[in-house]
């Protein structure tokens, strides 16, 4: 009997959640960045191999705060917790652990027994791997020492569901794969054995061109984007996708540094976009960028339900 299972990717923002997604599938299908809550839905990657399929979910990184974007990203976190048959909770090695990966253990604690780690980022030069075991011990009791187990009712928490990885050097993500398949249950795939992921083509391309604004901007600006596909017509052979799309930003100033002295900002935005986006699709794609302002849209309901899911 073939298994399957739905995998939630969880934790702190930054730990890596997508770029262990983007190594565990062997392909880009979630957007990475250094900025903090890059990841604002629940993405999906699909893993199928000889013993079973693995659909990850990729969800936003954990953060408590009043700001109605934030409250609605940790919602989609802890739905996506709450959806899976097995909980991946990321941690950043390199990191010490304060209240916000507290707060997180806290959230995965129930789910114990269907609960692997993955200790990310072994490759830094930073990396704590010892501390990180040491604070799971201290919070999800028993891990990293040779018996013991969250609860002796769930004994399936053990050493052996915590992984050491590096997502960046495909490092551990052979054995992290094999101790999720020997939790995954019994079942059919859920997906054709060809699907990567089940995003449709204009929330990718909305995706990688917001990944390459975001690696292009700096300070408050990377949070302050979203990305508007407002048309994409192909021509008559099919062999381009002619996109026009909005970098929307919450004030007149980011508009400006948007699009950079001489419009060389969102040309770079637009040509590494470009770039990309023909090595994902069978087609050529080509963007017609502008920026719009859409003041405080961070704070209103109807754009974020329309952007957040
Ligand atoms: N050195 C090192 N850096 C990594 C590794 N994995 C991810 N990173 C870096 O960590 C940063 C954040 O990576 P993401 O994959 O976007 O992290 P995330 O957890 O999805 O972040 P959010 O979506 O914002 O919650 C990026 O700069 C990555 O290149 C790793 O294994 N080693
Ligand atoms: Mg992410």
């Amino acid at each position: 009997m073939p298994k399957s299972a739905f995998v939630a990717v969880v934790g702190r923002p930054s730990a890596g959640k997508s770029s262990l997604l983007n190594a565990l599938c062997g392909w880009k299908v979630a957007i990475v960045s250094p900025v903090p809550q890059t990841t604002q839905n629940t993405i999906r990657g699909i893993l199928t191999k000889p013993e079973g399929q693995l659909v990850f979910l990729d969800t936003p990184g954990y953060h408590e705060s009043e700001k109605k974007l934030n409250k609605r990203l940790a919602e989609l976190a802890r739905g996506a917790i709450g959806d899976a048959d097995i909980v991946l909770y990321v941690i950043d090695v390199c990191r010490a652990p304060g209240d916000e990966e507290r707060l997180i253990a806290e959230l995965v604690k129930p789910a114990a027994s269907r609960l692997v780690v993955a200790l990310n980022k072994i490759d830094s030069k930073d990396a704590d791997p010892a501390r990180a075991l040491s604070f799971l011990h201290e919070t999800l009791g028993g891990v990293g020492t040779a018996t013991d187990t969250v609860d002796p009712a769930s004994s399936r928490f053990s050493k052996d569901s915590v992984v050491e990885v590096s997502a960046l050097f495909k490092v551990g993500t052979d054995a992290l794969v094999d101790r999720l398949l020997e939790l995954a249950p019994e079942g059919q795939p859920y997906y054709p054995e060809e699907f990567i992921t089940d995003q449709d083509p204009e929330f990718r391309i909305s995706e990688i061109i917001r990944e390459k604004a975001i690696n292009s901007t700096r300070d408050e600006i990377p949070h302050a984007i979203y990305v508007e596909i407002e048309e994409s017509v192909f021509n008559e052979t099919k062999s381009i996708l002619r996109v026009t799309a909005f970098l929307c930003v919450e004030r007149e100033s980011q508009k400006g540094i948007v699009i950079g002295k001489g419009a060389k900002v969102i040309k770079k935005i637009r040509t590494e976009a470009e770039r990309e986006l023909d090595d994902i699709f069978p087609y050529r794609v080509r963007l017609d960028l502008s920026v719009k302002v859409k003041p405080d849209w961070r704070s209103d309901d109807t754009t974020l339900k329309r952007l957040l899911f």
